[in-house]
């Protein structure tokens, strides 16, 4: 058998190339155009219309995988449902998708988490996984949202008391899901801001669809939500395992965002 020859490379090389292109990605991250956090479906559609745009987005994912609750599908199975229009932005992305009423398609979660990461990232989009935010940067005159800090996940976990980096940014991106975490920071330690988070209500798929996305956009200056954070900002119903309205607010989000820049 022939003998199959690997380059050799040294491990302080390993360092050093790792540590030079992270710190030369870090230092264009903290002064970007948008910060979006969570790479649930409602965000990363966001980021993947924001760098097609040729807006500088970045997405800080708490956890090491992205796809936020796609992954679980319903209650496991490994099926979503999506309705139109939301089939245009899978055919954009390449998710296979199966037609099973007029308007109504079952997706594969693996696939639509692998092909929409993959769309997020060839548009230009920075993914950073491990990474949590908890809490905003905030200018006065006139009151405004102008970035975030973040923290690596697992310094949280470890409970260490580590102070965190700030990253500007002329737009944040709320796509948390259920818990919509940085709108609720921002409206308890910013009051001025006058945000009130009424909660998500019980479950109502079909008119919850289009409340989302009709009211995904801007919260308060500098700061929008997308997806299930909107829910739970603006107090509208659940929708359960369809998935249209995710995609939708977060194409919707990101033309706001890129009238509200430009
Ligand atoms: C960094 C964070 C932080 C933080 C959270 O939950 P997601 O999938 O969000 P959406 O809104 O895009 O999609 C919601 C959908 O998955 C869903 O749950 C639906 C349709 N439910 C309907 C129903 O009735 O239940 O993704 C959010 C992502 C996750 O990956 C989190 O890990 C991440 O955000 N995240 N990342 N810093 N502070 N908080
Ligand atoms: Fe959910």
């Amino acid at each position: 058998m022939e003998q199959i020859r690997i380059k050799q490379v040294d491990e302080k090389k390993i360092s050093q190339y790792i540590i030079k292109y992270t710190m030369e990605d870090w230092m264009s991250i903290v002064d970007s155009d948008v910060v979006i956090v969570g790479a649930g479906p409602s965000g990363m559609t966001a980021a993947y219309y924001l760098a097609k745009a040729g807006k500088k987005t970045v997405i800080f994912e708490r956890r090491l995988s992205f796809g936020g609750g796609i992954g679980g599908g319903a209650m496991n199975f490994h099926k979503v449902v999506i309705e139109t229009p939301a089939n245009e932005i899978m055919e954009e992305v390449g998710v296979k998708m199966k037609e099973v009423e007029e308007g109504v398609f079952v997706v594969d979660t693996a696939e639509f988490m692998a092909k929409l990461g993959a769309a997020v990232v060839d548009a230009g989009a920075k993914i950073i996984h491990g990474v949590t935010v908890d809490d905003v940067i905030f200018r006065e005159d006139p009151l405004r949202v102008a970035g975030v800090a973040v923290e690596w996940t697992s310094t949280q976990m470890s409970g260490l008391h580590v102070d965190p980096l700030f990253i500007s940014a002329k737009a944040v991106l709320d796509a948390t899901g259920h818990d919509s975490e940085i709108i609720s920071v921002a409206a308890r330690k910013l009051p001025e801001l006058n945000i009130q988070i009424p909660g998500e209500k019980s479950a109502y798929s079909e008119i919850a669809e289009e409340l989302v996305v009709m009211n995904s956009g801007k919260v308060a200056e500098g700061l929008y939500s997308s997806g299930m954070a909107t829910a739970e900002v603006r107090g509208l119903p659940r929708m359960g395992p369809i998935f249209g309205a995710m995609l939708l607010s977060g194409r919707k989000v990101a033309e706001d965002i890129i009238h509200d820049i430009r």
